[in-house]
């Protein structure tokens, strides 16, 4: 990657074979931070481009798909959250979500790059939308795992917004920080990751799976498609003890969501119930883990 004359390009290193590639029509930022590697670029079709250490995170084109999925389906899943715990997720987008819900009293959220959250507000303003700023979020730089595992407060829904398993996201792929998860999830919680795209990183969703299963009367999944997220549909982790929210119906969903005043572009209740419905071979490698 070649980062200063206009259209050079940015290839996604992701997969060894085979990766996306953009237009670079401006490079707005690049550095190394204490942690990764972050390149900020703008490109005709996707607007302003976050990755890092050489994976796309973000655009601004199509960053609702993911943030609406990520909050809205454990948020309206569970009804009446008002602790919210928001692991990574440096952009802003999972904050301005669940900020949208206004019975939420408090949301914390645990990044470990301060400069994630700089660059971002700076480059990708309409991310955070302001929600840095909002009187309910408390912005805590510190690393996650350490985080969950010594933390005494509980919370209603967990969304962990990671990297995928490498670099300083491998951590939140572990067993000792799903342990910490259940440390300060409540009782009737729950907890959603990203956990990659299923039909190239099916070990992923095998190794979360078996991660996650001892710890949690339900380990599951959902899913949504992120067009640069590419390959396929992402897996969404689903971890929790109270076996209802799988199953809220999508009359109640409706009411939630009317509720909370919700406007989305992705989202909607019928889309939530059928997302967890999984296709053949993912339950097969659930059942072979
Ligand atoms: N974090 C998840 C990026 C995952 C990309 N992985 C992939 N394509 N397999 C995104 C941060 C958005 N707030």
């Amino acid at each position: 990657m070649s980062k200063s004359a206009a259209h050079s390009s940015f290839l996604e290193t992701l997969y060894p074979s085979w990766g996306q590639q953009f237009v670079m029509d401006e490079v707005l930022f690049e550095i190394n931070t204490e942690h990764q590697h972050l390149v900020i670029f703008k490109n005709a079709t996707w607007g302003t481009v976050m990755a890092l250490d050489g994976v796309v995170q973000t655009t601004e084109k199509d960053e609702f798909v993911y943030h609406e999925m990520m909050v809205h389906v454990p948020m309206l899943a569970h009804g009446h959250a008002k602790k919210v715990l928001i692991i990574g997720g440096g952009d802003g987008g999972i904050l301005r979500e669940v900020l949208k819900h206004p019975n939420v009293e408090s949301v914390t959220q645990v990044e470990i790059d301060q400069q994630v959250i700089d660059l971002c507000v700076q480059y990708l303003p309409n991310h955070s939308a302001g929600a840095y700023d909002h009187p309910k979020a408390n912005i805590v730089i510190d690393d996650g795992v350490e985080f969950v595992n010594n933390c005494t407060d509980k919370f209603d829904v967990i969304i962990s917004d990671s990297t995928d398993p490498m670099g300083p996201g491998e951590v939140l792929f572990t067993s000792r920080f799903y342990q910490g998860i259940k440390n300060c999830l409540n009782h009737d919680g729950v907890f959603v990751a990203q956990n990659g795209v299923s039909f190239l990183q099916t070990d992923e969703v095998k190794t979360t799976f078996n991660r996650l299963s001892p710890l949690f009367k339900e380990a599951s999944f959902y899913s949504g498609a992120v067009p640069t997220y590419v390959g396929g549909m992402m897996t969404f982790a689903w971890a929790t003890d109270n076996l209802a929210l799988k199953q809220v119906d999508v009359a109640t969903l409706e009411a939630r969501f009317k509720q909370a005043g919700l406007k989305t572009r992705f989202y909607t209740p019928a889309l939530h119930n059928g997302s967890f419905a999984l296709p053949q071979y993912i339950l097969d490698a659930l059942k072979n883990g």
